[in-house]
């Protein structure tokens, strides 16, 4: 029988995308869906030869290890500054960055900006799990009100603490954004439209018309303390009232047919 293996049916198999390497990350986590609905995207569009990825520091500091393309290592919170030269100097290439909201919306903030305002024809994938997971759970910028992490260990205090960034609705606002989505992995729906937002964006990126920026509302089972199917039921209750899914920016006329 085609598509079998002693009998059984193959429902699904890795990418060539994505190295043998086993992945680091904490059981649930929604690293490793992300990493690996952008590298079946890149595999399917065929651009594995032409794409560059760019990961700074934060739990996917290793994705060079999984991604089995040209990548890119930046500095903490640089990603987008580095980049924009990888894109300038190749921009035949399709090029992304991979960040945490450790690193795209507190260090990195300046860049994060910046590149959008000049509409750099890149793609920004915006992993947010409301913490700083990989040095143990701090409160980040999109830290929700009232959420204890380990340097709010009472809840963020919206009066001393501020109110969570919703950096992506303030990206959509710059000139040089030409499509601005938020979406999460937490089901197998949610991964589909994730999927349909990447392949999107390197359509996007075809044409040169500015930057492309992806929200990912995640979760950070370990940071939040909690199992990785309460930490999706947490995700959905709290993350999204604040982080609603959803287009924030299309390109009108699309810019695309999709
Ligand atoms: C210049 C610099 N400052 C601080 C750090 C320490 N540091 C490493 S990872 C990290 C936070 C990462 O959080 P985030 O970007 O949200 O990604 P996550 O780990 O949650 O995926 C920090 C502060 C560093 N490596 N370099």
């Amino acid at each position: 029988m085609e598509n079998s293996t002693n009998g059984l049916e193959v429902v699904y198999e890795k990418v060539p995308t994505l190295t043998d390497t086993l992945m680091h990350y904490c059981p649930g986590c929604s690293h490793g869906v992300v990493h690996r609905v952008i590298m079946e995207v890149i595999h399917e569009m065929g651009i594995t030869e032409q794409t560059i990825g760019v990961a700074p520091v934060g739990c996917s500091v290793f994705a060079y290890n999984y991604m089995n393309i040209d990548m890119q290592e930046a500095a903490h919170g640089r990603a987008t500054a580095a980049a924009t030269g990888v894109k300038r100097v190749h921009p035949d290439k399709f090029v992304f960055t991979y960040q945490g909201d450790g690193d795209l919306a507190a260090i990195g903030t300046g860049e994060t900006i910046h590149t959008v305002n000049r509409g750099e024809n890149i793609l920004m994938v915006f992993v947010n799990n409301g913490v700083y997971g990989m040095t143990g759970g701090q409160m980040a910028p999109t830290t929700l009100a009232g959420m204890k992490t380990t340097t709010s260990p009472f809840g963020r205090d919206v009066a001393t603490m501020g109110s969570p960034l919703r950096i992506t609705e303030l990206i959509a606002n710059l000139p040089g954004a030409l499509y601005v989505t938020r979406q999460s992995v937490h089901s197998t729906a949610a991964v589909r439209k994730l999927k349909k937002a990447i392949q999107l964006s390197f359509e996007y990126q075809k044409l040169n018309q500015g930057t492309c920026f992806i929200e990912v509302v995640s979760n950070c089972p370990s940071g939040w303390k909690m199992t990785p199917v309460e930490s999706n039921q947490w995700l959905v209750e709290n993350m999204f009232p604040v982080y609603p899914p959803g287009d924030i920016k299309v390109p009108k006329p699309p810019a695309v047919n999709n």
